[in-house]
């Protein structure tokens, strides 16, 4: 019998060879992960609190690796592919974004890892775009783009081959496994030749910058990988000291005592020389931005009602002030944020009593020693036999995400596309159901009062 290597395995390899490929690509990005683990360390060292509970319940040494990475695919093909690809490194499409009303013309999921387990070995996700040409007014333009799309090819043969394989037999032994992460990598990689003439890409970008992102190259270049953070407003402060340019804001919610769903910023993309094809069988230069640098810090997942809460403050405190792109009213947004996130309680106790996020239990030390019958959580609490622990928040957050994307699209006017959510067609372009967020932090949540419950009513009294 052939063993094979474990789902997480291949998405750990994977990561690593990214952050590896990328660095090599991106110098600005290596700096990035420079400055990011000097903010960690130090954050470390002066918080012996955040160590100790960090030592518990994360790997310490990997605390400044890659957590996310982002690509924007062309075709409903080329999305259905790659769902099979991340399969295979144990990635599954959680959550449905729509950032059509966010006038960037694309939907995306986040492929990821599904299960406490799998998260803890390595949390790697890709925020995954496909293009939207039935945004797109000029129906010209459309058709030769599909066109252009229609004729490139992201996946090696290998990589077509491996995945395939490990479909049939349900794995890949270490030499496949090796070779599957090499292949697939070659789809992600950076290609300074551009597939269009200058014409052509300047048409595509002036429909959207985005649309000649995707269709003028050979495959859908990784255009930015996510360390984590633990001080996010310390490396957002610090980066122009490091000769790197930051976005205007930091995404999400405000600085707080109880860190809710993910905050977020990059510093903003590269203009990187691009070689087009200038009809005659030469190369004429010419350039293109798209590749940058992000970092993150996660907090609780919340639950619906929590979301809710959290979605309408946002909204509130956006139409007090509307972040600019060049940073102009930076400090105006932040105190609006923090102000208007006073409403949302910062206290784990509340957060858990009024039902705005989700939690872990665990046995106290009291709760180890002792046995009951009683079935309510809230009895094991007030006890003191079960604590809660916070779980955190995996997934993105789609007023970010388009933050994130139009900082880096440049800071000229932004386009206005109707809202057009469109799960349906996505999930038929995937070939698959997208997974519910919601219904996996619950499913952790109930796993962990089972298990409470359980533990308490076996052991004799
Ligand atoms: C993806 C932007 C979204 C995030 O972290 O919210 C994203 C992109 O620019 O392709 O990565
Ligand atoms: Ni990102």
């Amino acid at each position: 019998m052939t063993a094979y290597v474990a789902s997480s395995e291949i998405r750990s390899s994977f990561s690593a060879a990214m952050s590896a490929m990328y660095c090599t690509e991106v110098p600005a990005y290596g700096t990035l992960m420079d400055l990011v683990a000097r903010v960690n360390d130090e954050a470390l060292s002066t918080e012996p609190e955040l160590r100790t509970r960090l030592e518990a319940t994360d790997n310490l040494e990997r605390i400044s690796e890659e957590r996310h990475g982002a690509i924007r695919l062309g075709t409903a093909e080329e999305l259905a592919m790659m769902r099979r690809v991340f399969a295979v490194m144990g990635m599954y499409p959680v959550g449905y974004y729509d950032l059509s009303t966010a006038g960037v013309p694309v939907h995306s999921t986040a492929f990821r890892p599904v299960g406490s387990a799998a998260l803890k070995r390595n949390p790697f996700r890709v925020f995954t775009s496909l293009l939207r040409l039935d945004l797109i007014a000029d129906a010209q333009l459309r058709e030769e783009a599909a066109k252009i799309l229609a004729t490139r090819r992201i996946f090696t043969d290998e990589a077509i081959a491996l995945t395939k394989k490990a479909e049939e037999h349900g794995g890949l032994a270490k030499e496949d496994a090796d070779r599957f992460v090499a292949a697939v990598l070659e789809t992600f990689r950076w290609h300074d030749k551009a597939i269009v003439d200058v014409a052509m890409y300047h048409r595509l970008h002036d429909a959207h910058r985005l649309i000649a992102d995707v269709v003028s190259f050979k495959g859908p270049h990784i255009n930015h990988l996510t360390p984590r953070t633990l001080d996010i407003d310390k490396v957002q402060s610090l980066m122009t000291d490091y000769g790197i340019a930051p976005k205007a804001v930091v995404e999400g919610p405000p600085t707080r005592r109880c860190a809710i769903l993910l905050r977020q910023t990059s510093f903003k993309a590269l203009e990187e020389a691009v070689a087009f094809s200038n009809g005659n069988g030469g190369w004429q230069t010419g350039s293109h931005t798209a590749r940058f640098g992000e970092i993150e810090q996660r907090g609780i997942a919340l639950t619906p009602k929590g979301r809710g809460l959290y979605d309408q403050l946002l909204e509130q405190s956006r139409k007090v002030v509307r972040p600019a792109a060049n940073g102009s009213n930076a400090e105006a947004y932040e105190a609006a944020l923090a102000a208007t996130f006073e409403a949302f309680p910062d206290d784990w106790a509340t957060i858990r009593a009024e039902g705005l996020g989700y939690f872990s239990y665990s046995l106290t030390e009291k709760g180890s020693k002792a046995s009951t019958d009683a079935a309510d959580i809230e009895t094991l609490v007030s006890e003191e036999l079960v604590q809660f622990d916070p779980i955190v928040y995996e997934d993105f957050l789609p007023v970010s995400a388009a933050g994130i994307f139009q900082s880096n699209l440049g800071d000229g006017a932004q386009q206005e596309f109707v809202a057009s959510p469109n799960q349906q067609r996505f999930e038929t372009d995937l070939g698959t159901k997208i997974l519910n967020e919601f219904d996996h932090y619950a499913g952790i949540e109930q796993a962990s009062i089972d298990d409470c419950l359980s533990r308490l009513s076996r052991r004799p009294a």
